[in-house]
């Protein structure tokens, strides 16, 4: 299924009073302020978050999946319905391939298609986390870190067919996220772990395009529940650093333990020069995955006020960061949360873009806690929501992506197209 431009200019004319109203006013209160909109608006459309191949489908959790109808059965219907996202929101244009999830078999054809929706390929992501059918060795235990010599040589070398495959597409980077490490205390040597884990990564790296950057995600537990190898930033960043300058590190926002200052860990990052980009989504308790935004909107925005700050520093586009969106959706049908998120992601990046740096610094130089922190929510409280819409509108989107997915009878469509029963791989 498409959408065609003349349908969402239809939609967008339906709505086009209201939010014009609704964008004057917010543009007034910004100028007495001092802050120009349309600035605003201009950063957000600039800013492109790519969605994973693996979280198209409906997620389930160990206990059961129950799966939506019209999923994705193939990469290219995977293509196809992030090309509607990004049809509706024009701020997904690029899609994040899983290895072996999703092997791009016709290289070219794949190409074609993406390109035909105008979306790009992201980071390619390596999995050592399952075992697959036909698998020599078990990762049962471990992969880039076994004790055995011989499984991490497997582990390596899918790690580099991965990148052969994004090489074929297109993409510049490679993600690793390890499953690695411990579930009961005394079953790992650390040290040893480690090592393994680092040398595995040095064959990696030297496996790397010139123009290639590695990302090395971390995660503080599960599917281990003892230890893991890269359990925090600190590791990643060790890893990176010990690796070389193509090695970044990779925040995913559910990584963490409870109540991590992950603003923080940004900051210092971004300090160093070493952040790679984001997992985004949101959580409770764990690595929940949920809709980004929906748990802790605070939390995601002074992330973005820290976020802001960095690229500022560093004068680095948002471009040259890798922005992804990994979540798993339970309950929700996968295409509307992921239009939620991306959303989530606009707003709260709208809003740190109207936190006033200057009077925030002058503040802080005065220890002027209450000021600090009212420069802060004065932002956050402030409803940017017709200007991430009227981001979208300027790139020829829809006002109301998730209205107009709606209105439209997507969802039926695509189970008319595909089927009731299909089951997309991924989470
Ligand atoms: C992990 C991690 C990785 C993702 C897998 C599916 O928890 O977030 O980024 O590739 O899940
Ligand atoms: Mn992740
Ligand atoms: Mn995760």
């Amino acid at each position: 299924m498409r959408i065609e431009q003349y349908q969402i200019d239809e939609h967008n004319d339906s709505l086009l009073a209201k939010h014009d109203n609704q964008l004057a006013y917010t543009k007034n209160i910004l100028a007495e302020e001092g802050i120009n909109a349309g600035e605003v608006v201009k950063a957000l459309s600039d800013f492109q978050v790519a969605i994973p191949s693996w979280a198209l489908g409906t997620g389930g959790t160990r206990f059961g999946r129950f799966s939506g109808v019209g999923e994705p059965r193939s990469l290219e219907e995977k293509i196809e319905d992030v090309g509607l996202l990004h049809t509706l929101n024009r701020s997904s244009g690029s899609i994040s391939l899983h290895i072996p999830w999703d092997i791009p078999e016709r290289a070219q054809s794949i190409m074609d298609l993406a390109s035909s929706v105008n979306l790009k390929f992201d980071a390619v992501n390596s999995n050592t986390f399952q075992d697959q059918k036909n698998q020599e060795l078990s990762y049962k235990f471990g992969s880039l870190s076994h004790v055995d010599p011989k499984v991490r040589k497997q582990a390596v070398e899918h790690n580099i067919e991965v990148i052969r495959y994004g090489k074929e597409l297109g993409s510049k980077a490679l993600s690793i996220w390890l499953s690695d490490g411990s579930t009961f205390p005394g079953q790992s040597n650390f040290v040893q772990s480690f090592q393994n884990t680092l040398e595995s990564l040095q064959e990696i790296y030297t496996a790397l395009p010139d123009d290639w950057k590695v990302y090395v995600e971390y995660k503080a537990y599960e599917p281990n529940f003892y230890s893991t190898v890269i359990q925090d930033w600190g590791s990643s960043l060790l890893f990176c650093q010990k690796l070389g300058p193509k090695a970044d590190v990779l925040v995913d926002l559910g990584h963490h333990l409870p109540n991590a200052n992950i603003e923080q860990i940004v900051a210092t990052l971004m300090m160093e020069g070493r952040l790679a980009g984001f997992h985004f989504n949101d959580s409770k308790y764990g690595d929940d995955d949920l809709t980004v935004g929906s748990i802790r909107p605070y939390q995601l925005f002074l992330i973005f006020v820290e976020l802001v700050a960095g690229m500022q520093r560093a004068n680095r586009a948002a471009d040259t960061y890798a922005w992804m969106i990994d979540a798993s959706h339970n309950v929700k049908d996968p295409l509307e949360d992921l239009l939620q998120s991306v959303e989530a992601i606009l707003i709260a990046q709208a809003q740190a873009l109207l936190v006033d740096r200057s009077k925030l610094e002058q503040a802080r130089m005065e220890n002027d806690v209450v000021l600090a922190q009212q420069i802060l929510q004065n932002a956050f409280r402030t409803d940017v929501r017709p200007l991430v819409r009227e981001s979208m509108r300027q790139n020829g989107g829809a006002l109301d992506p998730i209205g107009l997915f709606r209105n439209l009878n997507v969802r039926n469509e695509l189970m008319n197209e595909r089927g009731k029963l299909t089951v997309a791989t991924g989470l």
